[in-house]
């Protein structure tokens, strides 16, 4: 629309505000979006829990997820839910519960492979988390036609699980942080993203 600002925008998704705002109280990890971001404090809380409102999601769907994996997870929701800077990557999307999605976001190399290396140990059923649970219970659940397996028997590389875990959101890539070609789930300071996604909008300019 004529208000948006590719560079500083939110994605029509199920719980990020309309406009990017400061907003003063968000918690712990989601803390480094606090002077400009797309969520609620509110959703940032709710971001650090088990089976939390925002997707009823269960991380605990093959026995109690390691607390060094879970952490990865508490930030890909921050990056996911109070992230500004994604325009670039905003697609309109297909399924139910979201008008808009990303894709393909140029994801850091450190940022990719540390999440995997914490997740190694841990257990999983599904390589595609946002299709196919059983949701009987109200929240997720291995289907029947699967079978809790270890991460790296159902991811086969930090690649393979950065891109197909939640439907291509993220590409893999090599360019690690300093290159400023890449977008961080972790950072501390001020949002480093905002110059990456402007290198992806003027391109090979
Ligand atoms: N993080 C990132 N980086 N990208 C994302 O797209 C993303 N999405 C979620 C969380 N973090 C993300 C949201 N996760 C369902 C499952 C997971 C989920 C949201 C919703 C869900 O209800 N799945 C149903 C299908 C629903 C439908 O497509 O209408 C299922 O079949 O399991």
């Amino acid at each position: 629309d004529s208000t948006a600002d590719k560079l500083n925008m939110c994605m029509d998704g199920k719980h990020q505000i309309t406009e990017p705002r400061p907003e003063g109280q968000l918690y712990e990890q989601c803390s480094p979006w606090k002077e400009n971001a797309c969520c609620t404090a509110n959703t940032t809380e709710e971001a650090h829990q088990d089976n939390s409102y925002l997707y009823n999601f269960n991380w605990n769907h093959c026995g109690v997820m390691s607390k060094k994996c879970k952490q990865h997870f508490i930030q890909d929701t921050c990056f996911y839910e109070c992230s500004p800077h994604l325009g670039p990557w905003i697609q309109a999307a297909s399924e139910s519960w979201r008008k808009e999605r990303i894709l393909d976001v140029p994801l850091c190399l450190e940022d990719c492979e540390s999440w995997y290396e914490d997740c190694k140990d841990d257990y999983t059923c599904k390589e595609n988390w946002h299709k196919g649970w059983d949701w009987s219970t109200g929240t997720n659940r291995c289907p029947s036609n699967s079978q809790c397996s270890r991460w790296t028997q159902i991811f086969s590389s930090a690649q393979d699980m950065c891109e197909k875990i939640w439907s291509n959101s993220y590409k893999y890539t090599t360019l690690t942080k300093d290159s400023g070609r890449c977008m961080q789930m972790w950072f501390t300071g001020p949002n480093p993203n905002r110059k990456v996604a402007e290198y992806y909008l003027n391109g090979s300019e």
